[in-house]
C-alpha cells in the first residue's frame, strides 16, 4: 500500500477492483464503511462477481476476467478527452513532460526492441532524451509530440467506450458511469483510493494491470494524499514482510536485487542501482545504494565482509534466470532438483496444474515439510481415491515431517498491507515436539556448517563465515533477529557536519536508515526496517492510538517502514509551493523552513519547494517524479496494453486482429509442456477465475471443525443463463474440465455472475472456490488447481489463477 487502512476512511471515492476486500479482508473492510458513513463516500466495485463487496457498494459494474487493462485504458482515454485531469500534478509531479527517444515504437501490439526468440524485449528504446549532462529533457508546455503525454494520449485513443465494452462485455453505459465517478476526483479536493489484490496479480499481464490503475490515480492526482494511493491489499499477516525481507528469489532485503551473472564486480552490480538523478537537483532513495548494501553484508557476514573484499559480494550467489516458483516446479519436472524444503507452503494445493506439480515432487529424492499442519504436499504420494488418484508404489521421495509452531504461537512481528510492523506476543505454547521455524532453520544451518567446518567443500566461505550471534545457536529469538534487521553502529558514528558530536556510539542500536554507511561501520539486515528497534526500544509494540489531526495518523501505533512514513510521497499532497491540495484533510505541509505536519514528509525535511531546481516527491526515482510513461522497470513495455490471457475464449486480441504475436502477453515466460498444456477455446469454451470465501483460510482451515460446518461443501458458481444452456440446476453435480484435469462439485446456480457480450459473442463465467482439498477433517473434494494453467506474469511470475478456460457438465 502506497497508504495504511486507516486512511481509507479518508476518501471520497473507493474503487474496488481486482478484489474483494468485504470477503477477503473483512476486519478492514470496515474502514470503506467508514468512509461512506462519515465521509459520505462512494463505493464502486468492478468485478466479474457480484460480491459481497459488490453488496455493500454505491455502484457495480461487471467486467470479462483478464480484461482490466482495457477497461482502466478506456478510463485514460475518458480523462484525458474529457479533460477531467489535475492539471498542476500531472505537470509537476508526473512525467508528462519528459520526452520519451526517438526510437520508441509501438506497433501492431508490440512495442520496440522486441526478440520473438527469446520472447523477450530489450527495453533501451524506451528511455527519455537526454541532455549532455545526463538529464533528461523536458517540454514544460506539453505540446512536444513525443513528450510523455502525447505519447500516452496516442496510445490509449484507441480504447473508445465501444471498444472497451467490445473487449470486457461491461456494458458502455456502466463503463462510462463508473468514468463519472472516478473523474469527480480530478479535483484537488476530491480523493479516490483504490483497493486491490489478486483479480489484478494473477494474470500473464498483472504487474500492468496494477500500473494502469495507477496511470489512472496519477491523472487524478490522487497519490500521495490522505485517502488516496495504490492500495495493495496482502494476503498472509506477514506477505509484505516477506518481500521486504527479501526471500523472493532474485532480492536482497529491503527491495535490493541480488546481482545477475553478467555483473560479476561491485562497481558494475552498482551501475544500474544506484540511480544516478535525471532531473538537476533532485535526490533518490537508491543514490544511497551502498549504504544499504554493504550494512546489509555486514549484518551477514560481519567482520569477514570488508572493503579488500568488496564486502562479499562474491558470497552472494548471481542469476541467471529467476528461481520462482514455476521455474523450480519446471526444473524438477525436469528432474533437475534432489531435493525441496518445504516451508509453510502447500504447492499441490497452492500452484498450477497440479499434475505437473505432483509429477516434480514424484522426481525427487528427498521432500522436508516444516508446516504445524498435514498437507496435500505432505500425501502427495498417497491415495486419496477420486480427490487423488495416485500410484504411490512408483513415488520413491522420501518425505521428512518437521511439525513447526505457528504465528500464535510465537512472538515476533508482522507486516501488514500499510507497511506496519506490529508487535505480537506469543498465546499459547506449542503442541507436542513442534518447533518454531527460526528453531527448525537454526538447527539445520548448525549442522550444515559443522559439516562444511570439518569437510571443506566446493565454497565453504559464505556458510562457515556467516554472523550467527544469537545467545543460543539454536534457538535465536524473535527480539535477537529484529534488532539485526534494524541494524547498529559496528563504531562510533560522528555527525559529517560536526564531527564533534556522535550520532551513535559503537554498538548502540540505530535509529533510522539516514545513518547507515557504506565504509562498513554500520550494519543492517533490512534497511527499511531500521528504525524498528533502536536505543529507544521496540518501537513496533508501541500501541497509542492518539490521532491528534483526525485523520487517522497515529504515529506512535507500531511502526511503519520507511522511517514510521504513514503514507508514500506525501509532498504531493502539496501543491507546488507546498501548501496542502486539501487543507481539511493535512499530511504535511511546508511551513517555510521545513516540512511538518501529520506524517513523517517523505522528503528532505528542509527541502525548499520554492527552490528552482527543488527536489520533487517521488524519491524512489531519479526523475523525482512519477512515470506515466516507464522507461525502465517493466520487462513487458513501457504503457500498459491489454493482451489476452494464454487460455481466452476469443480467437485474437480485439485490438490487434491481424497479429496473433499480440494476442497475449508477447513478454510472459512460457515453458514447451506449458505451451502445450494449454485449451482451445472449441473444447473449453467458459471463463474460469477462482477465488476465496470468508469462512475458509487457503486450505488450512480444512482442519477447523467450524469452519468446515459453515462451508461444508465444494461448489462451483455458474450464472442462470449457462445453467439453462447447460441443463444444470442448482444443487446438481457438474465436472469442469481443463485441458489439465478435471474436478467435481455441487453447482451453485446464481444471478451473481452475469454472461457478457465480449466481441460479437457471449461469454460465460465459471467460478471456481478455492478451498477443498483431500486432507484434514472437512468432507474431501478436488483441488481447483488441478485445473489451472502453468504460465505467470511476464514480471513476477505469480500464475494465472483468475482467467483461463474450462468446459463445464452435469456430472
Ligand atoms: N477468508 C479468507 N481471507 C483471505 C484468504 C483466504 O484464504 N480466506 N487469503 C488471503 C490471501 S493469501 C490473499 S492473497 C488475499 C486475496 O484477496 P482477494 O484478491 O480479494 O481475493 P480473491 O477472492 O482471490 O479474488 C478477489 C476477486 O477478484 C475477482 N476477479 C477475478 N478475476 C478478475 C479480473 O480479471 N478482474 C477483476 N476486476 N476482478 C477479478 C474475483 O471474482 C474475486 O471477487 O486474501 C487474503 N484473505
Ligand atoms: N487457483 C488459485 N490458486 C491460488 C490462489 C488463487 O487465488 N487461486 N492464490 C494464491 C495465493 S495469493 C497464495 S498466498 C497461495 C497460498 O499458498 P500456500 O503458501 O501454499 O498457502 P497456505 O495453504 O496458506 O499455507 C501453507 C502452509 O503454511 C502453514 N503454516 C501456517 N503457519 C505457519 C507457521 O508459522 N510456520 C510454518 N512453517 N508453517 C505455517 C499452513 O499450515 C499451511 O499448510 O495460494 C495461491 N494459489
Ligand atoms: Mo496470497
Amino acid at each position: 500500500m502506497t497508504n495504511h487502512w486507516v486512511d481509507i476512511k479518508n476518501a471520497d471515492v473507493v474503487l474496488i477492483m481486482g478484489g474483494n476486500a468485504a470477503e477477503a479482508h473483512p476486519c478492514g473492510f470496515k474502514w470503506v464503511i467508514e468512509a461512506k458513513q462519515h465521509n459520505k463516500a462512494k463505493l464502486v466495485v468492478v468485478d466479474p462477481r457480484f460480491t459481497r463487496s459488490a453488496a455493500m457498494s454505491d455502484y457495480y459494474a461487471p467486467i470479462r476476467a483478464g480484461s482490466d487493462i482495457a477497461f482502466l485504458g478506456g478510463v485514460i482515454n475518458y480523462l484525458l478527452s474529457h479533460d477531467k485531469i489535475q492539471h498542476e500534478y500531472v505537470k509537476t509531479y508526473t512525467n508528462a513532460s519528459f520526452i520519451v527517444g526517438e526510437d520508441y515504437r509501438f506497433e501492431d501490439g508490440i512495442f520496440s526492441g522486441y526478440d520473438e526468440a527469446k520472447r523477450r524485449y530489450d527495453p533501451k528504446s524506451w528511455g527519455y532524451e537526454l541532455d549532455e549532462k545526463g538529464f533528461a529533457k523536458v517540454d514544460p508546455t506539453l505540446q512536444h509530440p513525443r513528450c510523455v503525454l502525447n505519447v500516452m494520449k496516442a496510445h490509449y485513443a484507441r480504447y473508445t467506450p465501444e471498444q472497451v465494452s467490445r473487449i470486457t462485455g461491461t456494458p458502455k453505459d456502466k463503463f462510462l458511469k463508473v468514468c463519472e465517478m472516478i473523474a469527480e476526483t480530478a479535483r484537488p479536493d476530491r480523493v479516490m483510493t483504490i483497493m486491490y489484490a489478486l483479480g489484478w496479480t494473477q494474470h500473464s499481464y498483472g504487474s500492468q494491470m496494477i500500473r494502469t490503475g495507477a496511470i489512472v490515480q496519477l491523472l487524478l492526482g490522487n497519490i500521495g494524499l490522505p485517502g488516496g494511493g495504490m492500495n495493495a491489499l496482502r494476503g498472509h499477516s506477514n506477505i509484505q514482510g516477506l518481500t521486504d525481507l527479501g526471500l523472493l528469489s532474485t532480492s536482497l532485503t529491503g527491495y535490493m536485487s541480488l546481482a545477475r551473472d553478467s555483473e560479476q564486480d561491485l562497481e558494475t552490480y552498482y551501475k544500474p542501482r544506484a540511480t544516478k538523478p535525471l532531473r538537476p537537483g533532485q535526490t533518490s532513495f537508491w543514490q544511497n545504494y551502498p549504504k544499504f548494501f554493504v550494512s546489509q553484508q555486514k549484518a551477514w557476514w560481519g567482520k569477514a565482509a570488508t572493503a579488500e573484499n568488496d564486502w562479499a559480494f562474491h558470497y552472494l550467489p548471481k542469476w541467471d534466470k529467476a528461481y520462482d516458483v514455476l521455474q523450480t516446479f519446471e526444473m524438477m519436472s525436469q528432474g533437475k532438483l534432489n531435493g525441496y524444503i518445504c516451508q509453510g507452503f502447500n504447492p499441490v494445493g497452492s500452484f498450477p496444474n497440479k499434475k505437473k506439480i505432483v509429477a516434480g515432487l514424484s522426481r525427487l529424492k528427498f521432500l522436508a515439510i516444516i508446516d504445524p499442519l498435514n498437507t496435500e504436499t505432505a500425501e502427495f504420494w498417497k491415495n486419496h481415491g477420486e480427490h487423488h488418484d495416485v500410484k504411490s508404489e512408483e513415488i520413491q521421495t522420501t518425505v521428512f515431517r518437521f511439525p513447526s509452531t505457528c504465528f500464535a504461537e510465537e512472538d515476533g512481528s508482522l507486516t501488514n498491507s500499510g507497511r506496519w510492523l506490529q508487535w505480537h506476543w506469543k498465546g499459547a505454547e506449542p503442541p507436542g515436539e513442534a518447533m518454531g521455524d527460526a528453531e527448525i532453520v537454526a538447527e539445520l544451518f548448525t549442522r550444515m556448517k559443522a559439516a562444511y567446518v570439518k569437510e571443506g567443500g566446493a565454497f565453504p566461505d559464505p556458510i562457515v563465515n556467516l554472523t550467527w550471534p544469537y545467545l543460543q545457536p539454536t534457538r535465536p529469538s524473535a527480539e535477537e533477529l529484529a534488532k539485526e534487521y534494524n541494524g547498529k553502529a559496528l563504531a562510533d558514528l560522528p555527525d559529517p557536519k560536526d564531527p564533534t558530536k556522535l550520532l551513535a556510539k559503537a554498538g548502540e542500536q540505530l535509529s533510522g536508515f539516514g545513518l547507515l554507511r557504506d565504509d562498513g561501520s554500520t550494519s543492517s539486515g533490512c534497511w527499511i526496517y531500521a528504525g524498528a528497534w533502536t536505543q529507544a526500544g521496540n518501537q513496533m509494540a508501541r500501541r497509542d492510538n492518539a490521532d491528534p489531526w483526525g485523520i487517522g495518523q497515529t504515529l506512535n501505533w507500531a511502526w511503519a517502514w520507511p522511517a514510521n512514513r504513514r503514507v508514500l510521497y506525501n509532498t504531493a499532497s502539496c501543491d507546488p509551493s507546498g501548501r496542502p491540495w486539501n487543507a481539511r484533510r493535512k499530511l504535511v505541509g511546508w511551513t517555510g523552513d521545513k516540512w511538518a505536519g501529520s506524517d513523517v514528509p517523505d522528503i528532505r525535511p528542509d527541502a525548499n519547494p520554492g527552490d528552482a531546481d527543488a527536489v520533487r516527491p517521488f524519491i524512489m526515482t531519479g526523475e523525482g517524479v512519477a512515470r506515466l510513461f516507464a522507461p525502465s522497470g517493466m520487462v513487458d513495455g513501457p504503457l500498459p496494453e491489454h493482451y489476452e490471457p494464454f487460455e481466452s475464449p476469443l480467437a485474437a486480441n480485439p485490438l490487434h486482429p491481424g497479429n496473433a504475436r499480440a494476442k497475449s502477453n508477447p513478454a510472459a515466460r512460457v515453458f514447451k509442456g506449458d505451451q502445450e498444456a494449454f485449451g482451445a477455446a472449441k473444447d473449453f469454451p467458459y471463463v474460469a477465475t477462482s477465488y476465496r470465501l470468508t469462512e475458509h483460510f487457503h486450505y488450512w482451515t480444512k482442519n477447523v471443525r467450524t469452519s468446515a460446518v459453515l462451508q461444508p461443501q465444494q461448489f462451483v458458481e455458474i450464472g442462470e443463463e449457462l445453467a439453462k444452456e447447460k441443463g444444470i440446476a442448482n444443487g446438481d453435480w457438474v465436472k469442469v474440465t481443463s485441458n489439465r484435469g478435471f474436478i467435481k462439485a455441487v453447482a451453485v446456480v446464481t444471478k451473481r455472475i452475469a454472461s457478457l457480450d465480449v466481441d460479437g459473442r457471449r461469454v460465460h463465467t465459471v467460478g471456481l472456490p478455492n478451498h477443498w482439498g483431500f486432507v484434514g477433517v472437512a468432507k474431501p473434494g478436488y483441488l481447483v488447481n488441478t485445473l489451472t494453467p502453468f504460465v505467470g506474469d511476464a514480471n513476477t511470475q505469480t500464475p494465472e489463477f483468475k482467467s483461463f478456460t474450462v468446459n463445464i457438465e452435469r456430472a
